[in-house]
């Protein structure tokens, strides 16, 4: 058992929090982290940059005390989702279930450890809770639980399932007169199931414009390198045949990545698919590109230098 990460965790935003003024409209109103560029005048993609590396620190303290989990995976989505949940999304961490907030659902479910950072640093969870990743009774089970815990929109970790789903939320909205809107995550491996492709293929068909597919193309899944296991290649233009409207971004880019997300709003009759070039590991030397760290926990001592690095 790795027992350091519980004072680190324990040091960040439930130390700083004070209530937020006004959680109606996006999670960044929720985050100590994200009030605080107000106070130092910093840029509001410095800002992210900087919550992107507190939730990389809580994905290596979360595995490294649970002696289990996935950082490989969490780590190379951290700035799509800090992007979304601390500047995209319309969501109130006071009131998790409320009826227009827009959906996010991760398909990718193995990246539980960076949802429930994100949801944490929002103000969904104590940020204290964290450590207690996968253990017994804990709300923050390996892969997440909607029944659980609060910002979960889904209960996923058996692959290829998300879009769908998303698809029958966005459709919702448009039957229930909302203008909600849904962003899916999945992964690249994840897209070798046949299902992604049949959801693919309804979004265009049901002309589903509320909708954003973000794929973290980080081009290794649970075996290898998706080359080698199954090419996706040519895979923008595998999604801009299906119908879709596709922008490819360098995943770790905050502003390209909000450029993106903006682009996908203005888009009228058609969903978005956000192909984010990403690295598996990102942000740890010797866990990028390593498929080593898919579903392999840090050692304690493997944590103390992720941690020196990601200071
Ligand atoms: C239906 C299903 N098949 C197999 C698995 C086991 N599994 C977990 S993660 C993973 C690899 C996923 O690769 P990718 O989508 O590229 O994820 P990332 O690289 O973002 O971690 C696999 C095969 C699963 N969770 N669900
Ligand atoms: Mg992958």
């Amino acid at each position: 058992m790795y027992n350091l990460p519980r004072e680190v965790i324990l040091t960040t935003a439930d130390q700083q929090r004070t209530p937020a003024s006004d959680p109606s409209t996006s999670g960044a109103t929720a985050s100590a982290e994200a009030r605080s560029s107000v106070d130092t005048g910093e840029s509001p993609s410095k800002n992210l940059e900087r919550i992107a590396r507190t939730l990389r620190r809580h994905i290596i303290s979360m595995t490294a005390t649970a002696g289990s989990g996935h950082p490989g995976g969490s780590l190379s989505a951290v700035e799509i989702i800090t992007c979304l949940f601390f500047q995209v999304l319309r969501c109130r961490a006071s009131d998790p279930e409320w009826v227009e907030r827009d959906r996010f659902i991760l398909s990718k479910g193995h990246a539980a450890p960076l949802l429930y950072a994100a949801l944490a640093e929002t103000g969904y969870l104590p940020v204290g809770e964290l450590c207690t990743l996968r253990e017994m009774n804990s709300r923050l089970q390996g892969h997440p639980d909607k029944t659980c815990t609060p910002g979960v929109e889904m209960t996923c970790g058996s692959l290829g399932q998300g879009l769908s789903f998303g698809i029958g939320v966005a459709l919702a909205a448009r039957l229930n007169s909302l203008d909600y809107r849904v962003y899916v995550l999945l992964g690249d491996g994840e897209c070798d199931e046949g299902q992604v492709w049949e959801a693919t293929m309804s979004a265009a068909h049901f002309r589903i414009d509320n909708l954003v597919a973000i794929i973290d193309h980080n081009k290794l899944q649970i075996d290898g390198w998706n080359r080698e296991v199954m090419n996706l290649e040519p895979f923008p233009d595998k999604w801009h045949a299906f119908g879709w409207h596709v922008v490819e971004v360098n995943g770790h880019d905050i502003l390209q990545l909000l450029a993106a997300f903006g682009e996908a709003k203005q888009m009228k009759g058609r969903p978005t698919a956000i192909i984010a070039h990403t690295i598996k590991g990102k942000g740890v030397s010797f866990m990028e590109n390593n498929v080593d760290f898919h579903g392999k926990a840090p050692t304690p001592e493997e944590a103390d230098r992720a941690l020196k690095e990601l200071a």
